[in-house]
């Protein structure tokens, strides 16, 4: 009856001049073995995985019903640099724009596109991406500057893949014994979620390549034997035509180039993509770290292996200037400041933190604060202690420094906008100090929505708060998703309350979520004292003072030893009664875990 229902709405919305794409995602676990070593449980949707790109027109409007048949997990998709204008309530992040979608549930995405090029959407359920549940969206251009200049259109997702799970991965990650934080080391890089592609090309024809990388953690270099291509998009943004070797792309970063076969091609052309392993604290032996793909002019020729490298030279996206030419923003109205570390708390595992505060997600999501909360949505202490939150005003110019205070490589996502890459430091630099850098920047700088700052080193980045909504500013990292390194933009409250029209069946989810989540008050659910934020989600407290991360190693030392005490005991005990392991099995099957969200923040709803 729902269907039903759900269909004849669909039939009334076609009827409109905007095109309407419509299509139902059915969230399920499958089995796959993407890199010939293992095979492991992966989300992927209507029983398809890889899960093929969505491939949508610019102007058209798309309504996806996502049903989660995952049983025991909730979910959400966000799509990856969609601007969401005028639609912030779909943009998908739980505990910002949206409650989880319980097992079982549904939640229909519908919005309208109207910017081209290369995207992604994923699940924005904490940790859950990695798992599979990520694809390509393409948004093709009638009016693409550069459709002239290329025959055809080929498509290529990079990724890191795991052979665990990621609940079991962000559970020792976010650890008493990971006191450092070092994040789990991938086992594989993909393309096109499989490894040895090969693509079908004419030598003498031209191809506009589509890149993004899918990855949970690692920046891939991408390369094609032997060619040069021309760079024409960097995440959504048309630039002029650069040339360019080797691309370098961290997660979450995407890039269109053009690359003619030469016509007297004879052989095989391998690509890499290859893992940038300064990002790993270590480096297994039986680390996968390239993947290798061909474009195959001839298939009963061989697939050369590609030539080793030895320097891998990317282009600096910071030389990339966009096709429209929109200048600098100059005149800043309001600088946020975020300097960003990574530290141990009291529960001895390590965290991320802007300006000493590790994000928590807050028991009403924020954009249903927003909603709920009147004149007191301009008060940024509504919105909690540990959210990270900023409230900005309307049309202002929105400048960001950066300071990676970490010795590791971090890339920077806003949703809701592209901005301007004002300046970027190179490693080591420290803290921005002035705006000397600022002065000297490119008059017409780099728009993208996903930066890579280095180590020890800064970024200084811009935008117009000109997209009423509730807009996260994050590492894409996924690992330090996890671990808290997030901030919330809360631009133009006021003027979202007036044009916002909420579906009521987002609100409705919210009260199926188990436990039900609350859809107005403070972050800490108060409706009646929008300032009093007692009960609100906490981090662990800060670690004893004196206490340093190697007390935490000693600790964990001595308890790993008293584990293997443990274990040696339950050894010993099972060789004597076969009880045992059945009892440990039962403890194991036990429903708790079921209906909650990946990662259940500390001091998070349990
Ligand atoms: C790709 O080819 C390499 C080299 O032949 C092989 O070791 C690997 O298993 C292949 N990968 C897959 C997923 O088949
Ligand atoms: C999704 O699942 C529903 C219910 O099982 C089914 O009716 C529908 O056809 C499925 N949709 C697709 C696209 O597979
Ligand atoms: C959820 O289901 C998948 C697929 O059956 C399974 O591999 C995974 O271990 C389950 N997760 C939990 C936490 O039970
Ligand atoms: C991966 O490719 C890079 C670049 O060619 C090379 O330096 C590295 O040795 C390769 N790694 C392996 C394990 O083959
Ligand atoms: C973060 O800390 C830095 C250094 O103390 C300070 O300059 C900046 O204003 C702080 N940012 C915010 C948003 O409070
Ligand atoms: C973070 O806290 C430490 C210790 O209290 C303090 O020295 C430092 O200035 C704080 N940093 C920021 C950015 O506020
Ligand atoms: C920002 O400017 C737009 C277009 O001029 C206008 O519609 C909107 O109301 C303004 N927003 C605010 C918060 O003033
Ligand atoms: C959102 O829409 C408003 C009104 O059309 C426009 O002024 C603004 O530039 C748009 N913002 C983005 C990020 O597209
Ligand atoms: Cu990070």
């Amino acid at each position: 009856m729902l269907n039903v229902l759900w269909l004849l709405l669909g039939f009334l919305h076609s009827a409109a001049c905007t095109k309407v794409t419509h299509r139902e995602f059915n969230v399920t676990w499958l089995n796959r073995n993407p890199d010939g070593l293992h095979e492991r449980p992966v989300m992927g949707i209507n029983g398809q995985w890889p899960i093929p790109a969505l491939q949508v027109t610019k102007g058209e409007r798309v309504v996806i019903k996502v049903s989660n048949h995952l049983g025991n997990e909730t979910t959400s998709l966000h799509w990856h640099g969609l601007y969401m204008n005028g639609t912030a309530y779909m943009d998908g992040p739980p505990g910002v724009a949206q409650c989880e979608i319980p097992p079982g549930d549904s939640f229909v995405y519908d919005f309208k596109i109207d910017q081209p090029g290369t995207y992604w959407f994923h699940s924005h359920t904490r940790g859950q991406y990695p798992d599979g549940l990520r694809a390509p969206l393409i948004v093709h251009d009638p009016e693409n500057p550069y459709k002239e200049d290329f025959d055809e259109e080929v498509l290529l997702s990079f990724s890191d893949w795991y052979h665990d799970l990621m609940r079991p991965l962000l559970a020792s990650f976010i650890s008493v014994t990971n006191p450092t934080g070092a994040e789990p080391v991938p086992k594989s890089a993909l393309i096109n979620d499989g490894q040895n592609v090969t693509v079908a090309v004419q030598p003498g024809k031209t191809y506009l390549i589509r890149m993004v990388n899918m990855a949970a953690f690692a920046s891939m270099y991408v390369w094609f034997q032997g060619c040069s291509m021309r760079v024409v998009e960097v995440d959504g943004i048309y630039t002029e035509a650069a040339e360019a070797e080797m691309l370098y792309l961290t997660a979450g970063q995407r890039y269109s180039v053009i690359l003619t076969v030469e016509s007297d091609g004879v052989t095989n052309i391998p690509f890499v993509a290859s893992m940038d392993k300064e990002l790993f604290d270590e480096i297994p032996d039986d680390l996968n770290a390239n993947a290798t793909g061909w474009l195959l002019l001839d298939s009963s020729k061989e697939l050369p292996a590609p030539i080793k490298m030895d320097v891998f030279e990317a282009l600096d996206d910071m030389s990339l200037r966009p096709l429209d030419s929109l200048a600098a923003l100059r005149e800043v109205d309001r600088t946020i400041t975020l300097d960003m570390k990574m530290d141990n708390l009291g529960d001895g595992a390590n965290y991320a933190f802007f300006n000493n505060s590790t994000y928590v997600e807050p028991n009403v999501p924020t954009l249903y604060t927003v909603m709920s909360s009147g004149e007191y949505s301009s008060n940024p202490i509504v919105y909690g202690s540990h959210t990270n939150s900023f409230v900005l005003h309307g049309n202002e110019t929105v400048e960001i420094i950066l300071n990676n205070n970490d010795d590791g490589k971090h890339p920077f996502h806003l949703h809701g906008h592209a901005f301007q890459v004002i300046a970027r430091s190179e490693e080591d630099a420290g803290s921005y100090s002035d705006d000397a850098d600022a002065a000297s920047a490119p008059a017409v700088p780099m728009r993208r929505d996903t930066v890579l700052v280095e180590p020890n080193g800064y970024a200084v980045l811009r935008f117009r708060s000109d997209n009423p909504g509730v807009w996260l500013f994050h590492c894409h990292l996924e690992w330090h998703v996890a671990s808290g390194l997030i901030a919330t933009f809360i631009e133009a409250p006021i003027e979202l309350q007036k044009t916002a029209v909420i579906p009521p069946d987002h609100y409705n989810m919210c009260t199926r979520n188990k436990p039900p989540v609350p859809t107005s008050g403070n972050a800490a659910g108060n409706v009646d004292d929008l300032l009093d934020l007692n009960g609100e989600p906490a981090p662990p407290p800060p670690l004893p003072a004196g206490f340093t991360i190697k007390g935490i190693i000693a600790l964990v030392i001595s308890i790993l030893n008293g584990l293997i005490m443990v274990a040696m005991i339950a050894w010993y005990g099972m060789l004597q009664s076969p009880a045992t392991e059945a009892a440990a099995g039962d403890a194991s099957d036990s429903p708790e875990g079921e209906n909650q969200p990946l990662l259940a923040g500390p001091g998070s709803r349990q």
